[in-house]
């Protein structure tokens, strides 16, 4: 037995399951070199359209917002879900992987498609080469990418169903050996997250594969514009979830250890994933309320569907923060609010993590108004909505990322993190600099300025900014996107200076306490994946089949005058 099992009682991860350790390393380094990258076009982009510095020319400011956009939202956050899922999985099934080789080839496939995608996206600074991917991580029609930006997305996808894959396989075999056991709570996260990801992948990869794929090749003339958006956004909507989840799973499983106490309701956690499942998808279509083409009743139904997807997130601010509260307790505190000070706000972790929920529930406020179909008039395709999912995506998950990567780092190499006094520092300002950074751009999006545009000065027109200046607000933007970029800086320093450094020697305590209700207390119908599967393939159904009916009746499945259906199907059948 190491000085290690006989100071805490168990292995490290790294110990008991090295090959895996491995790979988990892997996929959280490719995601924090899409990080790096990422956050660097970010700080292009935010001095470029505050007009305080310009390091390019304004007809490149769409390659690096979509360098910036894929980087970040594709990238960074679901490499770090693969690393994150299968720790998790590997942990809460105390089981290696079936086949290392097969792990492997998902996370390879996922790095080949990364690499084509970039590819053609980086090639578009270079006038020499006939290549370029300006199309912004949303990459519907009418923008075209060259097809290696496509053949690159698809690539990773299926990187990612197989990785799925290799979850389920191990789930199929630990049920064999473990008859009539609950699911373990994490694995629980892990299957849930993955079904509603084969679902809304479906969208994604129609739009790709069947669509922009041979349209960018030449092999048909054009395509149907709405039908492509409203295929994004199937995808487009849940993809959000797939980014939130992991750190939901961290907020859930770990966040009440590092607080000092155990998980309020392990019930409770899976009825939030079982209802993520089931509400994910049906709810795309509030990111086309301003579209022309789709009735407004359709509208209105993808309203009241994400009204209702309030909910596990509402349940989950409840549970966490109850985890989070019975820690303190035990370390003593006391009071309705005072015993906040006795949490551990020294350790960057915890502290990230917190702080990453405190911003999730102000993005959260932003998204209902984002919802309501009448305020959506006023906010979309304002500066509001980068507003918005700068606090959901871009703190709720990559500060979560960050800061559990603190806690993450010790069980994955053995190395003690170098500075946690830096590891807070970094935490606490990606926390002042998003405050400042998503208020302005919130403020800024209500009083009109658009989103995407290098130029949103306008010449000729002053944007009434109601109170304080529009000087005022691209100041914050300005000042707030530098701290972004120090953090992202000081993060990655920190972990790669960490690796370094000497085995550590202290103890590091690896394990996750049970929840204080566990799983016996819930009716064994939440771990039934097919039934929740099926229904929510049904709510998928019956929220598109008319929309899209429609669209391709009015439209043309292959655009305007190609009729319904393919011309060869015609040809074919006369
Ligand atoms: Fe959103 C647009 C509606 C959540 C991301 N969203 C976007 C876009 C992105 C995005 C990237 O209805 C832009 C896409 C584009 O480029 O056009 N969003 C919502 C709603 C929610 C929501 C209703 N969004 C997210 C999440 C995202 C994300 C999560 C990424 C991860 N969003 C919209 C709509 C649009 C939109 C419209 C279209 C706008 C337009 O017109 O273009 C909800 O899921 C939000 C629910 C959240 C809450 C908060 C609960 C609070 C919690 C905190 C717990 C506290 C802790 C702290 C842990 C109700 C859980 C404990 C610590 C202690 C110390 C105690
Ligand atoms: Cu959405």
């Amino acid at each position: 037995m190491s000085d290690q099992e006989a100071l805490t009682g168990e292995r490290l991860f790294v110990d008991r399951f090295p090959e895996e350790a491995r790979i988990v390393r892997a996929a959280l380094w490719s995601s924090f070199v899409a990080l790096g990258i990422g956050a660097l076009g970010g700080l292009i982009q935010a001095l470029h359209r505050t007009n305080y510095f310009r390091f390019i020319d304004s007809a490149d400011y769409y390659t690096v917002l979509t360098l910036h956009g894929v980087l970040l939202v594709i990238s960074f956050t679901i490499f770090f879900l693969v690393g994150v899922f299968t720790w998790a999985m590997v942990r809460s099934l105390d089981r290696p992987v079936d086949d290392i080789r097969f792990t492997w080839t998902w996370y390879l496939l996922m790095a080949a498609g990364t690499a084509m995608a970039g590819i053609a996206i980086l090639a578009g600074f270079v006038d020499s080469i006939p290549m370029s991917a300006d199309v912004l991580f949303t990459f519907y029609a009418p923008l075209q990418a060259h097809p290696l930006f496509y053949a690159g997305l698809a690539v990773f996808i299926i990187g990612t169903w197989l990785a799925g894959f290799d979850w389920f396989r191990m789930w199929w075999q630990w049920r064999d050996e473990n008859e009539g056991e609950r699911i373990p709570l994490q694995a629980f996260m892990v299957l849930t997250s993955m079904l509603m990801w084969y679902i809304a992948t479906l969208g994604v990869a129609t739009e790709v594969v069947v669509f922009l794929l041979p349209w960018s090749l030449g092999l048909i003339e054009q395509v149907n514009p709405l039908l492509t958006r409203t295929l994004f956004w199937f995808f487009g909507h849940p993809v959000v979830y797939f980014w939130l989840m992991p750190a939901y799973l961290l907020w859930y499983t770990v966040l009440p250890k590092l607080s000092g106490g155990r998980l309020f309701s392990d019930p409770l956690a899976r009825v939030v994933f079982v209802l993520f499942l089931l509400l994910s998808t049906p709810v795309g279509i509030h990111h086309q309320y301003v579209d022309p083409g789709i009735a407004e009743g359709f509208k209105f139904i993808a309203m009241t569907n994400t009204m209702f997807l309030l909910l596990p997130s509402l349940l989950t601010a409840f549970t966490v923060v109850a985890s989070v509260e019975h820690g303190a307790r035990q370390r003593g505190g006391e009071g309705y609010l005072s015993w906040l000070g006795v949490l551990p706000w020294r350790d960057p972790a915890f502290t990230g993590m917190a702080l990453a929920g405190l911003m999730f529930a102000a993005g959260g406020f932003s998204g209902m108004v984002n919802a309501g179909m009448n305020i959506n008039y006023l906010i979309h395709n304002t500066l509001w909505v980068p507003g918005h999912f700068h606090l959901t995506v871009g703190t709720a998950v990559a500060l979560t990322f960050m800061a559990s990567t603190y806690w993450l780092l010790p069980q994955l190499t053995r190395r003690a993190v170098y500075s946690r006094r830096i590891g807070l520092f970094q935490v606490v300002l990606w926390f002042v600099g998003m405050t400042l950074m998503s208020n302005a751009m919130h403020r800024g999006g209500l009083i009109g300025i658009p989103r995407r545009t290098a130029e949103p000065q306008y010449s000729g027109f002053a944007f009434d900014a109601g109170f304080s200046t529009v000087g005022e607000l691209r100041f914050q933007i300005a000042i707030g996107g530098t701290l972004l970029f120090i953090s992202v800086v000081l993060f990655l320093g920190n972990v790669i200076v960490s690796l370094l450094e000497p085995p550590m020697e202290e103890a590091f305590d690896g394990t996750l306490p049970p929840a204080l209700s566990g799983p016996e207390d819930s009716p064994e119908v939440l771990d039934n994946l097919a039934l929740w599967t099926g229904i929510a393939v049904l709510l998928v159904v019956l929220a598109y089949i008319l929309p899209i009916g429609a669209i391709i009746s009015e439209g043309g499945l292959f655009g305007p005058g190609t009729g319904t259906y393919p011309a060869w199907i015609i040809e074919v059948i006369s």
